[in-house]
């Protein structure tokens, strides 16, 4: 089956597999950073992570690596706690009930038109699938406190934290996605956020679309199908960073098909 009648050229698009963190919402700045810094204080631990140390702590995905990360580049070496090994893994427990309670007051949003993207892609019969590096607990509390309670119902595959021992940007989430639900590379799309992302999902051929955030508006995005400021509303359109956007003003499933289209054509 092909999207356009007759033209053997394209794959039919068949699923959309969406990163989490950054993409779905602005979750690292005032939600996962916040978390962490509640479990260090939680632990009692001088540890404090502001907004401009997180950046530069995003270049490593997984909040236990992320942690480590920190522990050997950013910390002098003769004060750190001599059990790291085992606080990491708690401390990451901790931030992970912390980062839940925080969704749960419904402090972080979807970022404009995920959700009704969402929405038309399983109305027209589009697979749906998360692709994340964050724990499986808070991909649940997002969809549950944002889409409500059968949203993670909505998605085939939840691909999620140490489902692949390598993280992105490692392809092995997307790979793993892909096995899972059958698919070839060329019957997906993938939404991303960051250079970590799109670096994972066209490691294993996906063709992607970026939204961008204050985080990771300088990464490089040469590969994308198309980089946005965010997927848009009818009433608040896109700005179109890279790519063509072919006259449209928000981020529909006829946009995602005719770039996927333009992508896979041989
Ligand atoms: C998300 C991440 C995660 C979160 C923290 O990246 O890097 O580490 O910041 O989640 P992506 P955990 O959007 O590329 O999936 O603490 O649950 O690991
Ligand atoms: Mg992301």
């Amino acid at each position: 089956m092909n999207n356009s009648p007759g033209n053997s050229k394209y794959r039919k698009l068949r699923a959309f597999l969406f990163d989490v963190d950054g993409t779905m919402s602005d979750t690292e700045r005032d939600g996962h950073r916040v978390a962490f810094n509640r479990a260090f204080d939680e632990f009692g631990i001088d540890w404090h992570w502001d907004v401009d140390t997180y950046g530069k702590l995003l270049a490593v995905t997984g909040g236990k690596e992320r942690m480590k990360f920190y522990a050997d580049k950013f910390l002098d070496q003769d004060r750190l706690p001599d059990n790291l090994e085992t606080l990491i893994p708690e401390l990451h427990q901790a931030k992970t009930r912390h980062y839940t309670e925080l969704l749960s007051t419904g402090a972080i949003p979807l970022r404009p038109g995920v959700e009704r993207l969402i929405n038309e892609a399983r109305q027209r019969g589009f697979r749906l699938a998360i692709t994340t590096t964050t724990t499986p607990a808070n991909v649940t509390a997002l969809l549950t406190h944002t889409l409500g309670a059968d949203a993670i119902g909505w998605f085939e595959v939840i691909a999620a934290g140490d489902i692949v021992p390598a993280k992105k940007p490692a392809p092995d989430i997307y790979y793993y996605t892909l096995t899972t639900m059958k698919l070839s590379a060329d019957e997906c799309i993938a939404f991303e956020d960051s250079a970590n992302g799109i670096k994972s999902s066209k490691g294993a051929d996906v063709n992607t679309i970026v939204t961008i955030n204050d985080y990771t508006r300088d990464d490089d995005f040469d590969t994308a199908c198309l980089v946005l400021d965010q997927m848009g509303e009818p009433d608040r359109p896109f700005t179109v960073i890279k790519g063509n956007a072919d006259g449209h003003t928000y981020l529909d499933c006829d946009l995602v098909i005719k770039l996927h289209q333009q992508y896979t054509a041989s």
